[in-house]
């Protein structure tokens, strides 16, 4: 199989131009035409295509790199005649040497009515090849006074987009396309009010940017391209356009929109920002996994901004200028706390949820942490009241097995493993790791694991395994007051118990009042799967087992 090196084919006028993407690597196998790399001038951005079918085996340029027509891009292994078109691998380069840059000839059929006053009509200008391309973008509107040579609208084909000029000066009086039109040269495009402004001198008015042409299988030089040698296109720096369209090739616009992504809202990692297929993919999963939002979703879903909840029938979230009131300082709320504010809506509003609370007598169990931490004290591991509420509801968990299941559809999975969340209060938000098969470790082995995992939580270090499983939650705030709470129950589980701060209290013996340490439970459980007399006997069961923790054992 023959070595083939690709080269810059003739890209018109433009003598030296850098290069701004790669979009192959070495081991890619390409087509015949695939683009291969973006380059850009201060006009226009070109993607470079293969003269040849194969393997990529040598990269010849890196990004940044300035290139000019017959520099050598890489080294391709042909895969076969029938997939080279060329012979040699000079042939190969003029057989592909497809690239469309801008033509500066105002078409006859794209008449600019150099008139000082009353309508002018602005259309469609030589647009080389492309026939029926479809309007992507309208810059201006009604009204918008239009300068020569401003872009009025974004057109593509498949292989390039083109931002299509004003011809003349004026006012738009009326536009007569709209996104999604397809158009074709001599097109009438707007009519411009004639103001005082003068006509496009008809040399200047029909300059159309061509941006990026990936493939064009003519053998000989397109007629386009060999019109780029006239090129005189306005300075549409294509990152850098006045409209703000995003930063990047035909190629990944497409791909972008067969996705349906926002391109507008990705952000580009390529060179002066620009945006590659893979910022378009990341996007992508960054969305799919829940992990960010396009704007649509945000405006819909109401997450914890408060925004939105037209979908529910709600009024609209009252707007108030807080700081008619007084001073006031904005701050944009972390990635965490966004995802777990449209979490934590989702399921206070999805599940029908009802806490019950109840105390339990933990003062013989206080008692034991204290004396087990004393001897413990070398180990290093301090033994937490929550270690143990852990390991009493793994007991109550197993005699009620429907707080340990999940709804699915009109099932209920009963889970045969116990894998308890503990929410913990870290600087970026509320966070939920996850301790796994509690019903096979120790108080002090759960001790230890929750000491790490908090860490972990409070450092954001937590991998998505590590916060992923769990069968039910506990979230306490025994460390910090309070008395009781209602928890938010984390989906899919069906229950979750919130714990508070443990107070002496006089607590009738049935001859005197004695001092006892309660410690206050809340216990939120999903009324579609559990009814209110488990409830109370979970509660109930999970306090005898905290008041005489040898139950634990039965
Ligand atoms: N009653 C009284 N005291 C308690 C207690 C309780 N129920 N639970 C813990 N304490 C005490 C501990 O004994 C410890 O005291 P010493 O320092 O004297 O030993 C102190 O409070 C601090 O405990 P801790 O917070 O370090 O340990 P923990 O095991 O109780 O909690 C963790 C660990 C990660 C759960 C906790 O740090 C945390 O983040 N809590 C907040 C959880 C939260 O935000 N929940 C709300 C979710 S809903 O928005």
């Amino acid at each position: 199989m023959a070595l083939v090196e690709v080269q810059v084919p003739d890209i018109g006028d433009f003598d030296e131009v850098t290069v701004i993407e790669l979009m192959v690597k070495v081991g890619d196998t390409v087509k015949a035409e695939q683009s291969l790399i973006t380059v850009e001038s201060d006009k226009a951005s070109m993607e470079i295509p293969s003269s040849t079918a194969g393997v990529v085996k040598e990269m010849r340029v890196a990004l940044g790199d300035k290139v000019k027509q017959g520099s050598v891009v890489l080294v391709v292994e042909a895969a076969g005649a029938a997939a080279a078109p060329a012979a040699a691998p000079s042939a190969a380069v003029s057989s592909a040497s497809p690239v469309v840059a801008s033509e500066a000839q105002p078409s006859s059929a794209a008449p600019a009515t150099p008139a000082a006053s009353g309508p002018v009509q602005v259309h469609v200008p030589d647009i080389g090849d492309f026939k029926d391309v479809v309007v992507i973008e309208v810059m201006v509107k009604p009204g918008d006074a239009i300068k020569i040579e401003q872009s009025l609208i974004t057109v593509e084909s498949d292989k390039a987009s083109m931002e299509i000029p004003s011809s003349a000066a004026g006012v738009l009086k009326e536009l007569k396309v709209k996104v999604g039109d397809t158009v074709n040269i001599g097109d009438l495009l707007a009519v411009l009010e004639g103001t005082a402004l003068a006509a496009a001198p008809v040399a200047a008015a029909a300059p159309v940017v061509a941006v990026a042409v990936a493939s064009a299988p003519a053998v000989a030089p397109s007629p386009v391209a060999a019109a780029a040698a006239a090129v005189s296109a306005p300075a549409h720096a294509p990152g850098g356009n006045t409209v703000g369209m995003p930063h990047a090739s035909p190629s990944v616009r497409k791909f972008a929109r067969e996705l349906g992504v926002p391109l507008d809202e990705v952000k580009g990692s390529g060179l002066k920002g620009r945006i590659t297929s893979d910022d378009v993919q990341a996007f992508t999963k960054a969305v799919m996994s829940g992990v960010a939002q396009t704007k649509a979703q945000a405006a819909k879903a109401p997450a914890a901004s408060g925004g939105g909840g037209s979908e529910l029938g709600l009024i609209p979230w009252p707007k108030v200028d807080f700081a008619k009131f007084g001073p006031i300082e904005r701050k944009e709320m972390g990635r965490i706390k966004k995802i777990s504010g449209a979490n934590l809506l989702r399921n206070a509003i999805m599940i029908p949820a009802v806490t019950n609370h109840d105390d339990a007598d933990i003062t013989d169990l206080e008692a034991f942490r204290v004396s087990t931490n004393k001897e413990n004290e070398k180990s290093g591991v301090k033994v937490t009241m929550l270690a143990f509420l852990i390991k009493a509801c793994v007991a109550a968990l197993k005699k009620y097995p429907e707080f340990n299941s999940s709804l699915d559809g009109d099932a209920i999975v009963y889970k045969n493993y116990w894998h308890i969340g503990f929410a913990a209060d870290t600087p970026n938000g509320l966070m939920v790791p996850v301790i796994r098969d509690c019903d096979k470790k120790g108080v002090l082995q759960i001790s230890q694991e929750m000491g790490e995992l908090a860490k972990k939580a409070r450092d954001g270090k937590l991998g998505p395994a590590e916060m992923t499983g769990a069968t039910f939650t506990i979230s306490s705030l025994g460390g910090i007051g309070g008395k009781y709470f209602t928890p938010i129950i984390n989906a899919p589980e069906v229950a979750i118990l919130g714990v508070c701060k443990s107070t002496m209290e006089p607590v009738w013996d049935g001859k005197q009042f004695v001092p006892r340490l309660m410690l206050p439970l809340s216990l939120t459980w999903d009324h579609r799967v559990i009814d209110g007399a488990a409830a109370a006997r979970f509660n109930a069961f999970l306090g005898q087992i905290l008041s005489d923790f040898r139950r634990v054992l039965l």
